[in-house]
């Protein structure tokens, strides 16, 4: 049996952070899905819409030769029905989420990296919206 990875994210505005999140999590097994979160999700959690559309970013994540299957994240709270129904072997996510999906240990393995310093989808923009002034 294949065993499947699974990771969620935003994955605005991409970046070498997101690049490597992936390549470690593709590591783990033989097959890796993305859930990439709705862009409706973002508004209602992060108060902002992604730059980016879902169906944009959704492309670009599918183009990733580590990539096998992406999916739409519609809802935070779905996490375990999505787990189940794309049979995930091992949950992946970065360190900023450390502890926050332990509960799903008892249906796959829970894995989180350490995130990459020093960039991020929110410095990106800011850096663009400054005019490419360093801070
Ligand atoms: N990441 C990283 N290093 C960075 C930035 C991001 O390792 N410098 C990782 C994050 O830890 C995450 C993945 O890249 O695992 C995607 O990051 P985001 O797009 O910021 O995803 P996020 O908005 O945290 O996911 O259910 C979770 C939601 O989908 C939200």
């Amino acid at each position: 049996m294949p065993k499947t990875v699974l990771t969620f994210g935003t994955y605005d505005v991409f970046h070498v952070g997101h690049l490597r999140l992936l390549r470690r999590a593709a590591e783990l097994g033989d097959r890796l899905v993305v859930g990439v979160s709705a862009d409706a999700l973002n508004v209602s959690k992060k108060g902002r819409a992604p730059v980016f559309t879902q169906d944009e970013r959704m492309e670009i994540i599918a183009a990733l030769e580590m990539v096998d299957d992406v999916f739409v994240e519609e809802s935070l709270d779905l996490k375990r029905d999505y787990l189940v129904e794309h049979g995930a072997d091992v949950l992946a996510m970065g360190d900023d989420w450390e502890g926050r999906f332990d509960e799903f240990s008892d249906i796959c393995e829970v894995v989180y990296f350490p995130r990459t310093p020093s960039v991020s989808t929110t410095e990106v923009i800011e850096h663009i919206a400054s005019g490419g002034v360093s801070p």
